[in-house]
């Protein structure tokens, strides 16, 4: 049975900046105006102490803001005022005069964002980004996916995240990546919904239509004009006459909408940076008394990298080693090609010669090799000089470091 869940980051930048300064924590806080300025002067006042202890009353109020600026977005405390992400800054200052105003820090907010991510990844491998502050997950062959509808799992990613970040977030689960991403807005914040497809009818169905998505202000326009005004109204429509007023693709996707059916398989799409391969021996080696035994574990690893390479479909410009030393001392040196590769005799070839370049008197006790600078196969040009530039190993006339018997025979 497959249950897929959504996850979304409660107040997202707002609670990010309330990392910074807990002494916000339940008060209306809003993100807007988009001038760091704002707490610049701030922490310059209050350069004595840590950002913690700067007192609330000294933060810049939304009564006081003149401008044209927007609401990014407001923590709950604020939205039980009416403010909210979009409106305007003036605007939400007659609804909520003190709330406290701050600008975004996006790297901050990147940084947290990746690191929510790998917490999940960790747990659940198979996980679609979807912005910032959001993911599909594929809970359906996951340990604990299943137990209580996906509930067990879903609270375990919350701890993990809270425990790594100090950030909650509110997960729906459900069959598919439609009804998880509703779902995953009922119990906000610090939440969890699960919804089966029995519930389709009791939960979705008396939701206004503009909750799918993939309805837009458009079609919800012309939903309104046709009298259909939730999910349910749409379901209650035959497939034919959905497509006679919405065409044949989009009439038909709504009408599976509507009854909660989507069967898109959660993507994950994180494109490598680069591939590597490394090995830590079983006794400390030396590059000249145990040469043989070094470069047969070298071109290994240089085949591997290639052949992880040639598996998932990349070529790469950039080669490079990682040494350690048997004192933990780590060196590592790079060399960047003038075409792409994937080819293992071109790899060792450019990663010995990266080896001239670092001290091998010392025993070492790991070896590593990588492809960086990474693009896809087929998005290359054919040109690439690939085949005339790679001779066996073992015709190498300038043997490098390593290069010994084993090597040459491993190559041919
Ligand atoms: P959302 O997940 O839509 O909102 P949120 O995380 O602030 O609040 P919620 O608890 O309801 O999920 O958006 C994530 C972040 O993206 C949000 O913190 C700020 C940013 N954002 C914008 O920059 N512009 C916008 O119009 C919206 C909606 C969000
Ligand atoms: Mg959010
Ligand atoms: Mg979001």
């Amino acid at each position: 049975m497959r249950r897929i869940a959504h996850l979304d980051m409660d107040a997202f930048f707002a609670s990010v900046e309330l990392l910074r300064y807990p002494q916000l924590k339940g008060l209306p806080v809003v993100i807007g105006g988009g001038r760091r300025s704002v707490d610049d002067l701030l922490l310059r006042r209050f350069a004595d102490r840590p950002v913690s202890q700067i007192p609330v009353d000294a933060f810049p109020l939304l009564r006081d803001y003149v401008g044209r600026g927007v609401i990014t977005t407001a923590t709950y405390p604020a939205r039980q005022f009416g403010v909210g992400s979009a409106m305007g800054m003036m605007k939400a200052a007659r609804l909520c005069p003190q709330a406290i105003v701050l600008p975004v820090d996006f790297d901050e907010v990147r940084r947290y964002s990746r690191s929510f991510k790998s917490v999940i990844r960790e747990i659940a491998p198979v996980v679609e980004d979807r912005g910032v502050d959001e993911v599909y997950i594929d809970f359906t062959e996951v340990p604990g996916g299943q137990r209580e509808g996906g509930r067990v799992l879903a609270r375990l990613i919350q701890k993990s995240i809270f425990e790594a970040t100090g950030l909650t977030c509110s997960i729906g689960v459900a069959p598919n990546k439609l009804i998880a991403k509703m779902a995953s807005e009922f119990n906000k914040p610090n939440g969890i919904s699960i919804v089966h497809e029995a519930d389709v009818q009791a939960k979705i169905w008396p939701l206004p239509v503009r909750k799918i998505n993939g309805i837009g202000p458009k079609s919800e326009e012309k939903l309104h004009k046709l009298h259909l005004h939730t999910i349910g109204d749409i379901a209650a429509q035959s497939r034919e006459w959905l497509v006679d007023n919405f065409g044949q693709a989009y009439g038909a996707w709504m009408h599976d909408a509507a009854w909660g059916r989507d069967d898109r398989p959660v993507v994950t799409e994180s494109e490598p940076v680069s591939m590597s391969r490394e090995t830590t021996f079983d006794r400390d080696l030396h590059a000249v008394r145990d040469r043989a035994e070094l470069g047969a574990i070298f071109t290994d690893l240089c085949t591997r990298v290639a052949e992880d390479l040639r598996r998932k479909g990349y070529v790469g410009r950039t080669i490079g080693i990682k040494l350690r030393y048997d004192d933990f001392r780590t060196a590592t040196r790079d060399q960047t090609l003038d075409h792409y590769t994937a080819d293992p005799g071109t790899i060792r070839r450019a990663a010995g010669q990266c080896l001239k370049r670092v001290d091998l008197d010392q025993r070492l006790r790991l070896l590593g090799v990588r492809v960086g600078k990474l693009a896809k196969a087929d998005a290359v040009p054919a040109t690439a000089p690939e085949a005339p530039a790679a001779p066996p190993l073992a015709a190498e006339h300038t043997p490098d470091l390593f290069h010994g018997t084993q090597a040459a025979r491993d190559a041919g």
